[in-house]
């Protein structure tokens, strides 16, 4: 049987978090390495890219956490067949990434520069994201982003969404998504309760 090594902070969230449901949802039993924070110095020496995500699969691995999610999508049903659709699944989890880009740019940030650097961001590029990613759900039909089902795209926006307004980000605000993009929020509870999600958070519990 193919072992599937998926390594990834300990938390229930960030890049590896879409693929981890997605092997749960077709029925893929795998290694889900949770590393610390502490032992991610370590860790990232040996991944590619000095960067985690990292998947093995029978001890081969790939970086690269959207073409995990396209791997295990496709796995699980929950990656578009139709080419057109599938080039909208994989602009809405890219526009994503480009998301998390500009939040890790404000990491090491402390006091004013901090303030100052969250405040550009929820007024610039966080504001224009959600905005244009709102209008990607219109385009998809207005419950999902690809094939008028639940894709990796799905996933993938509920998890930042989730990551947004959990108040971890310092001076961004808690209600950002409901002002700027309440379609999003509405998304985020579909995605949440859809049965394939609820179950691998149950299985989690
Ligand atoms: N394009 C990569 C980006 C991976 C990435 O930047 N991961 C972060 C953690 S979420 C990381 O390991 N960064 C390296 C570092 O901080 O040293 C992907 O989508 O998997």
């Amino acid at each position: 049987m193919t072992h599937y090594k998926l390594t990834y902070f300990d938390m229930d969230g960030g890049r590896a978090e879409p693929a981890r449901i997605a092997f749960h949802a077709a029925g893929i039993a795998i290694e889900d390495n949770r590393i610390s924070f502490a032992e991610f110095p370590e860790a990232r020496k040996s991944a590619r890219f000095n960067s985690v995500p990292t998947l093995e699969i029978d001890g081969v691995m790939v970086s690269q956490s959207n073409a995990m999610n396209r791997f295990a999508g496709k796995m699980a049903g929950l990656y578009p067949e139709d080419p057109i659709q599938a080039l909208y699944c994989d602009e809405v989890m890219d526009a994503l990434e480009d998301i998390s880009h500009y939040i890790v740019r404000t990491f090491g940030l402390e006091g004013d520069a901090l303030k100052q650097a969250r405040e550009d961001l929820v007024s610039g590029w966080l504001a224009t994201y959600l905005r244009g990613l709102d209008a990607l759900l219109q385009r998809g039909g207005g419950e999902y982003f690809a094939g008028n089902q639940m894709s990796v795209a799905d996933l993938k926006c509920f998890v930042q969404i989730r990551g947004l307004q959990a108040g971890h980000l310092e001076h961004i605000p808690t209600d950002i998504v409901q002002r700027l993009a309440p379609s999003l929020n509405e998304h985020k509870a579909r995605i949440e309760s859809d049965p394939r999600v609820a179950a691998y958070y149950q299985s989690r519990s």
